[in-house]
């Protein structure tokens, strides 16, 4: 039950700080299990409802959708089996295994954030607050949790048992921990991207070209746009990149001069790195998605690990507020860090071989050629393809 005690004071049972998709999915969740939770979120609604960002949900996310009777609700778009791995303009289609259940889908981050919000919000009458500001959370030990926020009305506290930190890398959540607590594990690949998002649709699978020039990857946004991923170094700027030299840039890594320019609706850097953050719990505040951990886009998993938390998170809060058994929210982090562990060792793995396998001037032409007997192995070897499948559908 949410209790008001009085005008600024309430009572809930889940406090989620970020309505990203971390937040609001594991507010969906808890809603439809019947446990109170209020999410606050700094931004409006609109501008959250046109934040596009990734384009894959795996299929182990996909399953999760179904456990909870929401998949045809929340997703959609064509299921992802595909990927045309080229090396200097000549492409290999791996085709991701199958295994028992549902299939990996194209479905943008953008479309699953505006389904949830129409699910939680509009038809569950979920409780959303928006353009919140000054956060704060009170975690001390033995005590009520609570957090202390601000909105045109003035200032307001939430009296909760617990407290979801979904709030990404730059929130309050992770920072509210005494230092000493988390360690930063983290490694820096020495090179970025430049992703723009173009209006013009993947024409056949989605790409991941290796070039001497260095790598590109195409992948679909929707049924009319893609993004491209375009290897660049550290230090460039969007601005370094008009949309000119962007389409020729394209051209010369497919090594297919009949693409034509489209129009480029955004284009931003981003430096590539992975970052862990452990244990992702204190007391009783869980940290949950970017708030935990970082991967490059490479791996198209950063969406997938969020969902992997919150399967996890709101699991063991059913089991601490229905059975009272606290047991698996006290192993949250133990719990989540292998798969985690296991998917950032995929994602470096992945961006690894891409970049080296492409121009030498950055790695050298030793690991140039061993990338390159990497990818061959994902096409001569069945057990490779077989834990690339593995991986691609987030089920190992
Ligand atoms: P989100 O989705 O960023 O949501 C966090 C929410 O918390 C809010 N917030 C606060 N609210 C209240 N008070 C505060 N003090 C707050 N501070 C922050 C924010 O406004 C926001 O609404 O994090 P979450 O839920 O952990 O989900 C993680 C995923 O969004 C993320 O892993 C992926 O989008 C990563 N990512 C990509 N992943 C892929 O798998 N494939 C991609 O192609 C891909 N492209 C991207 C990306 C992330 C990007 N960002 C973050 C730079 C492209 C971009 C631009």
């Amino acid at each position: 039950m949410k209790t008001v005690k009085n005008n600024n004071t309430e009572e809930t049972i889940v406090a989620i700080i970020g309505a990203g998709i971390s937040g609001l999915t594991l507010a969906t969740f808890l809603q439809k299990a019947g446990i109170t939770c209020i999410v606050l979120e700094r931004r409006n609604r609109s501008y959250i409802e046109m934040r596009q960002r990734a384009g894959v949900v795996d299929a182990r996310a996909v399953r999760m959708f179904e456990r909870w009777d929401l998949a045809d609700k929340l997703l959609a778009g064509p299921v992802a089996t595909t990927i045309d791995y080229r090396l200097n303009g000549k492409g290999r289609i791996f085709k991701i295994a199958e295994d028992v259940g549902s299939s990996s889908r194209f479905c943008t981050q953008q479309m699953l954030v505006g389904n949830l919000m129409r699910e939680l919000i509009d038809n569950m009458a979920g409780d959303v607050r928006f353009d919140v500001s000054d956060v704060v959370i009170y975690n001390e030990e033995g005590g009520c949790p609570k957090v202390t926020y601000s909105d045109a009305n003035g200032s307001h506290e939430l009296v909760c048992c617990y407290i979801a930190g979904c709030d990404a890398d730059r929130g309050i959540s992770r920072t509210s921990i005494p230092e000493g607590v988390i360690t930063r594990y983290t490694h820096e690949f020495g090179y970025a991207w430049l992703a723009a998002l173009v209006e013009a649709p993947v024409i056949g699978d989605p790409i991941m070209a290796i070039s001497d020039h260095g790598c590109v990857a195409q992948l679909p946004r929707g049924p009319h746009r893609s993004r491209y991923y375009l290897q660049c170094p550290l230090g460039d700027n969007a601005s370094d990149w008009t949309n000119d030299r962007i389409w020729n840039e394209i051209r010369l890594r497919l090594n297919d001069e009949t693409i034509q320019n489209a129009v480029v609706h955004d284009k931003f850097i981003v430096p590539l790195r992975s970052v862990v953050y452990a244990p992702m719990q204190y007391r009783n505040l869980f940290l949950v998605g970017d708030a935990a951990h970082l991967v490059p886009p490479t791996s198209a998993k950063g969406m997938n690990l969020a969902l992997y938390d919150v399967d996890i998170l709101s699991q063991a809060i059913l089991k601490a507020v229905q059975d009272k058994d606290t047991s698996a929210l006290e192993n949250y982090s133990e719990i989540v860090l292998p798969h985690i562990w296991n998917y950032q060792d995929f994602a470096v793995w992945m961006t690894d071989m891409m970049h080296d396998a492409g121009d030498p001037t950055q790695n050298g032409t030793f690991r140039q050629q061993i990338a390159r007997a990497r990818l061959d192995n994902l096409f001569n070897s069945e057990t490779a393809a077989h834990l690339h499948s593995e991986y691609q559908r987030g089920t190992n």
